[in-house]
Formats: C-alpha cells, structure tokens, sequence
C-alpha cells in the first residue's frame, strides 16, 4: 500500500469526500482516484475514438497528425471507426436501461400472478391510467388480470419485429412523430435496433458515418420512448408513484449506533424488499439483541434515487461514493445489482468488515458472496441479506462516520410536479408554459448523468445547475447529479432565495418548490421526456419538442447510459451538451455532425463544451435562441444571452466545430488535452509520447 500524490480538492468538491478520500489516501487505500492517476495519459487514439478493434487484422489506428495512417486495414476512415464504435456504445446503454424495464415488467407479470413474494399493484390508478392511453379494456377488470395484459403488451414493446414502438405516437407531439417517421427514427422494436447496431458496425457492413449515427439515434430513442419508460411507469405500477418526500443525503447519513445495509446498483426489485424487511419486527429484535438501535438502508447511484424516491431512504452518495462508504468503517452489507458497481468494491472491502454481496446472475464479482436474487423468493431473500448485515454488525473494526449530511426534498413526476405548480385542484402545466411565456423563466434546464475521475467529482454539476437557476432556468435532475446537486441544498426550497434568479424565485416561493425538481434515477429520465410533450400540449411553446426553450446537460459523463441518454434527448431535439466529450474527437467530420449538421434534421444537437458556466451560458443562450423563434416576451429580470457579453458564446452555440474550454478541466488532465486542438488544426506542443508518434 502506497500513498499516491493527488491534489484532494481536485479530485472532489464535496468537503465529505475530500475528508475520507484524505484519509484513505493517507493510509495507502486504493481508489478509483489512486488507480486513475495510476493509469497515466491515456491512449490518443482510444481517447479520440480513431482505434478500431471491430475485426482481427487490427488494431488499426487512424493518425491525428498530417502526415500517417489515414484509413483502417479494410479502408474505414476516422469517421467510420468513430461512429461505429459511438453506436455500439448507445447499443450498450439502450440494452442495459432496456433490460432493467425489462425486469421491471416481469416482476409486475409475477406479481399479478401471485408469484412474486412481497410485491402487490401498489397503484393501480397509474395502471388503470396507463391501460386506457394503451388503448386496453379497463371496464369490469381485475386490477391483476389488467396487470397481466398490460405486462404482456410492454415485455412485447421489446422484441417486436415489425411496425413502432408504442409511445411516441401515444405521447409525443405530432408534428415531432411526423419527424421522426419521414426520417426513420421510431424504433420497430428495442432489441430489433440494437441487433442491428451490432449488425451494421461488424466489420465490412455500414461505413457511412451519417447512416451509422442515424441507426444510432433510432437505437437511443427505443431507450428514452421504451425501455426507460416502461421502467419508469412500471415501477411506478409496482412500487407506487412518488410524491415529493424528504430526505437526507451524503456519507453521514450511515450511522455507529445502528446496522447500515447500502444498496448499491440499479433494480429498484430487491432494494424495495430490503427496506421491507429493515422495517420486520423479528429483525428489528434480533438487530437489537446484536446491539444495534435500529437498520439503516441507504443507497449509492440509481437505486439510492429509486428508494429515495418511493421510500425517502437516504442516499449515502453518487457514483463515487461507493469506495468512501465503505471507509467509514461502518457498513455492515454492500448490497449491489446491476450497473456502476466498481469490481474494485470486493478487494476495498475486505480492508474493513464489509460485505459485498452480489444478488444478479447477470452481474457477478469474483470474492463478492452471491446471494441469488428471484422475485419469487424476494422477501425471503431479503430477509436473509438483512440477518447477514445484523450478524456483521459486531464485526466492525474502526467506525469513521463523517458529520456531513444535507437535507433534500426528492419524489417529484410529470403528475405531482405539475400539480404543485397548478395548485392541488389545477392539476396544469400551464403555470409552468405561462411563466416561460411572460419571461420569467427563460426555459427549462435538464441536468443527469454521473460522476467521472475525469472531472472534480460533482463540481460541474453545482457550478453549472447554480449558473442556470441564477439565470432563471427552472432545472430537473436525475440520477448521480441529482445527488451532487442534493449534497450542497440546491434541493431545497430554501436554495431558491439564496441562489435562484428574482423569476423562478418568484415561481418556487409561490408554490414552494425547490429551483432543482429531482425527478429520480435515469430511467426517470423519461418523466422528462413526458413533462416536455405535456409543455407542447398546453400550448404556446410551438408545436414541435425541438421548439421548446429547453436544454439537456450530462457535465461530468462517463458511462454508455449516458450516450444513449444524450442521443435519444438529440434525436428528440434538445440542444446537449455532453461533457467529458464523446469519444469522437478524432474525427472532424463526425464532430461536426454532432454538433452542427444534425441539428438540420431533428432539431437537436451536441456540444462538448467542459466548462461547466460557459456551458450552461450556451444552453440557455440555446433557449433564448428558441424564445426569439417563439417571439415570446423578453425575459423579466434576467438578462438575455443572445446579445450581451456571451454573445460570442452564444455564437459558439451554432458554430460548426464543438467548443472546448482552454486547459485542463478544473485543474486535471485529462489524457493528451493537445490532440484535441491538433485536430483542429491547431499545432501543439507535443505533450505526451503519442505526439512523437
Ligand atoms: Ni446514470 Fe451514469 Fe450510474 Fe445512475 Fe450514476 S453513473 S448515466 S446516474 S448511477 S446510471
């Protein structure tokens, strides 16, 4: 064990963070901050997206100098290896939020045949709601047989072989629908877009860049209009619908006096079960007899927002948090599923007393205990997770819980959100659509996505959600942002008088919402997707979604999720902008794409700017953009960003080349930051060892 030489406070802005990040790199612990600096300069190539690994007469590299290799063995260019492997890494998101609904059906299938221990149809106004937009027979129906063919319909939405995915028609404004059908992007089914993802990017098939991205988008979308939201609204069936709730969140949530299970993952199936059994009276008694006062349950990542949610569970942390919560000494189970689960957890475990127990068949870590998880068996099973936790509490050897802890209000959705808005017997969006149209509120912001060593963990996020509400952007957060934001108080109600522009302090004063909704996990990101078809429907916004004065935002980006989430938000037409930029750099041609020519076709667009201030300065100058094409009101109190100092980010904003901050991002370097403006033609000094390539 050696200490490694980081700089603490670029490695993370959250003071919990830095506290035990501190401490474990001063007795020598492995992190994932110790292990990527350990990494070094990253390839060049692999960083740009110009290494091709698809077949076996590579790997092929494509120069990203003058002079080289400008074309793979077989002939591909930057721009046909860079999109190829950009689509499978959408292929890979799509499949893995798709698979997570896909589990969420089932489950409600098992429940509605009485085969699921411990789940009941928890709201079954949501699915009578759900069946009538389906189109399904609702009248003199059992709730468990309108279960049955609701589940059957939706487990059918992901292996249909012919015809549309069921919701954008159902859900999306008409003249988006029409969009998308005279380009071919409403998926036939999910599986069927991403078979054909990993059909087309085999070696020798599709070498044409735009039709590789256009694939692409219609992959995503059978993500955002399928698998994410049939997750979304089947969970909600299962699990019943959030209200808003509150909550706490940080690594001093985890207490000494009580057991702390920490459910880590995504599937919110066994975690529900397991805040059901923390709450059993015979384990509560045997806690007890353990010496413990109580069980705490408490998440990392996506399924912290799923119980959070639905529970008011507090979140111990985002994506990387994992490693520090157990460093406290005081977790007594790590309960992990599916997906963001760092293999690293098993070896950093055993340095405390925690264990990590592995509960998917689909997900297994070598060292970890495997529990094995079925719906059929599911309280049973967490019964059996929750004795282990107790049994391990007098394990614990030094217990070092950090004070810091905030308080949050979470649990909002298209249903309830709005309803606060309109008032409880106004249940509208039209407060919402009115204040964007008399210019109180500049638009709508939304900003998800996850944590990356690439980036001071979580600092991107704050900076930028506080430069957009200060700027009367009202902004909705998912996932391991949600958290970052939650951690500082930016979800409270209280965050609207201290950091809100005088617009949207107003809105959230009257109404007493926080200035940033948490609307949830990433899947959850289809309330979104929703929330934005009902601003068209109330009308004033334009008829299409690529009319609206909104934004997308995943500022500190790491996972194939997240690609797949940017693209269904683009092929949706929002302007995003996604940061660590995507792995496509490389090519010129592909970036411009992106960033620029794709807007002609569904009204959406990428940019790569990493700066968080300067990037939330052109998402909303992107916003005023589509209020000058609305010809609504000049904004209230705010000022516009079509013509004052950030005109020329605002500029930026349409040019064809992606935008990038100058040096490194908040004091980090990330790769060889050179090539970046090599490709652009710009020299450079020649920095890391490829440069001399
Ligand atoms: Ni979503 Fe990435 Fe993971 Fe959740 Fe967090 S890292 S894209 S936010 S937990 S999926």
């Amino acid at each position: 064990m050696k200490k490694t030489t980081m700089q603490i406070d670029e490695r993370t802005a959250d003071p919990v963070a830095q506290e035990v990040l501190q401490k474990t790199n001063d007795a020598g612990i492995e992190t994932a901050h110790t292990r990527h600096l350990e990494q070094g300069t990253r390839c060049p190539f692999g960083e740009k997206g110009v290494c091709c690994r698809i077949c076996d007469m590579g790997p092929c590299r494509i120069s990203l100098r003058e002079t080289g290799a400008k074309r793979g063995v077989c002939g591909a260019t930057a721009e046909t290896i860079a999109a190829r492997q950009l689509i499978r890494q959408v292929a890979a998101g799509v499949a893995a939020h798709s698979d997570h609904g896909h589990d969420i059906v089932k489950t409600l299938k098992l429940a509605a045949k009485g085969e699921a221990q411990g789940y009941s149809i928890k709201d079954p106004q949501r699915l009578l709601a759900l069946a009538r937009e389906w189109g399904v027979k609702t009248e003199n129906r059992k709730v468990e047989e309108l279960a049955l063919e609701m589940a059957d319909l939706a487990l059918g939405q992901f292996n249909q072989q012919e015809g549309e995915i069921r919701y954008p028609a159902l859900r999306a404004p008409e003249a988006t629908v029409q969009n998308w059908r005279k380009l071919g992007l409403i998926p036939v089914g999910v599986e069927h877009e991403i078979v054909e993802t990993l059909h087309r990017t085999h070696e020798g098939v599709d070498a044409d860049y735009v039709n590789l991205i256009m694939h692409g988008l219609r992959t995503s979308m059978g993500d955002g209009w399928a698998g994410a939201m049939l997750a979304t609204d089947f969970s909600d069936i299962l699990f019943g619908s959030p209200q808003p709730v509150r909550s706490q969140v940080n690594l001093g949530v985890l207490r000494t006096d009580a057991v702390n299970i920490v459910v880590h993952g995504h599937e919110p199936t066994l975690s529900e079960m397991v805040v059901a059994a923390s709450r059993d009276p015979e384990l509560l008694k045997f806690a007890k007899e353990k010496g413990a006062a109580g069980i705490l349950v408490g998440g990392i990542c996506c399924t912290a927002n799923e119980i959070l949610m639905r529970q008011g569970a507090p979140v111990v942390g985002n994506f990387l948090h994992q490693e520090l919560a157990l460093a406290t000494g005081a977790v007594d189970v790590m309960l992990v599923d599916v997906q963001c689960i760092m293999p690293a957890l098993v070896e950093h475990a055993e340095k405390f007393h925690t264990k990590v127990i592995t509960t998917s068949k689909k997900a297994r870590i070598p060292g970890a205990q495997h529990i094995a998880f079925d719906e059929e068996h599911a309280y049973d099973i967490a019964k059996q997770i929750v004795r282990t936790a107790i049994e391990n509490y007098p394990n614990r050897r030094v217990v070092d819980i950090p004070a810091g802890k905030t308080d949050l209000v979470a649990g909002f959705t298209v249903q309830n959100t709005f309803r606060h808005l309109g008032g409880r017997y106004r249940a509208t969006f039209r407060p919402l659509n009115d204040g964007i149209i008399s210019g109180r509120l500049r638009g709508v912001a939304a900003v998800i996505g996850c944590n990356t060593v690439l980036k001071t963990q979580d600092d991107s996020h704050i900076k930028m959600v506080r430069e957009l509400i200060a700027n009367d952007v009202l902004v909705v957060m998912t996932g391991c942002a949600a958290t970052a934001c939650a951690k500082v108080g930016l979800l409270q109600p209280e965050a609207a008088a201290k950091w809100a522009g005088a617009g949207l302090r107003e809105i959230c004063e009257a109404v007493g919402l926080p200035p940033v909704l948490h609307l949830g996990s990433c899947v959850d990101n289809s309330r979104i997707l929703v929330a934005l078809c009902e601003m068209i429907k109330e009308g004033g916004l334009g008829d299409k979604l690529s009319d609206l004065p909104i934004a997308g935002a995943a500022p500190e980006a790491m996972c194939e999720k997240a690609i797949a989430i940017g693209f269904y938000c683009v092929a949706s037409g929002a302007y995003v902008n996604y940061s660590p930029a995507m792995r496509v750099l490389g090519s010129p041609v592909l970036t411009k794409f992106l960033t620029a020519d794709i807007e002609q076709l569904v009204g959406g667009k990428f940019n790569f700017e990493d700066d968080p201030v300067k990037a939330a300065r052109l998402m909303m100058a992107h916003m005023d953009k589509k209020r000058a094409a609305l010809k609504l009101r000049p904004l209230m109190y705010a000022k516009s960003f079509l013509s004052e100092e950030v005109a020329a980010a605002a500029a930026d904003a349409g040019a064809p080349a992606p935008t990038r901050s100058e040096g490194p991002v908040s004091g980090i370097k990330r790769g060889c930051g050179g090539h970046a403006t090599a490709v652009a033609g710009v020299p450079h000094g020649g920095a890391c060892a490829d440069c001399a390539q």
